[in-house]
Parts: structure tokens; sequence; C-alpha cells
């Protein structure tokens, strides 16, 4: 799974903080917003709200911090929704 983030956010260290203690591991892809890559076309593409974190896995692409932790949560006990 692919964890678009950034750093120093709160709402994405929740998500990094879940993951870390149920041990989901995550691929962190930082999103630099000193670059204002949160606006470019290619993460609002992935994200119009453009705003992280946003969780890709597969087809799936979750883009809300609270629906990412019912996400993982859910792929703990292998619960689909
Ligand atoms: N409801 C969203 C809020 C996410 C949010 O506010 N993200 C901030 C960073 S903590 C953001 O990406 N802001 C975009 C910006 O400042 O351009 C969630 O909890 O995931």
């Amino acid at each position: 799974m692919k964890l678009y983030d950034l750093d120093v956010s709160g709402n994405c260290y929740k998500v990094r903080l879940f993951a870390a203690l149920t041990g989901i591991p995550l691929d962190l892809v930082p999103v630099d917003f000193s670059k204002d890559e949160q606006h470019s076309s290619l993460f609002t593409d992935l994200n119009p709200f453009q705003e992280v974190p946003v969780l890709v896995d597969g087809e799936t692409v979750v883009r809300d911090s609270q629906a990412i932790l019912v996400y993982l949560a859910c792929s703990l006990s292998d619960q689909r929704w």
C-alpha cells in the first residue's frame, strides 16, 4: 500500500502511527508542499481535494485520514467495505 504523505502533517502522522503499531507496511510517497505538489495535476488526479494523506491499495484510493484508519483496521480482520 502507498501512503501519499507529508511528514509534518498530523493527519498523516496518525495513519503512519496506526500502521506502525499494527505492523502494516506502507510505502511512503512524500508530497512536497514547498513545491506545491499537492496542487499538481498528477496529485489532483489522485485526490481532487488536493490534501494528504491519500492511501492507494491496488485499485482502491482512500482520500481521508479517518477513512484510511477504518480501511486499515478492516484490512487487519480481513473485512472489506
Ligand atoms: N479531512 C482530511 C484533512 C486533511 C488535511 O487537512 N490535510 C492537510 C495537511 S494536514 C492538507 O493536505 N492541506 C492541503 C494544503 O494545505 O494545501 C483528513 O483528515 O484526511
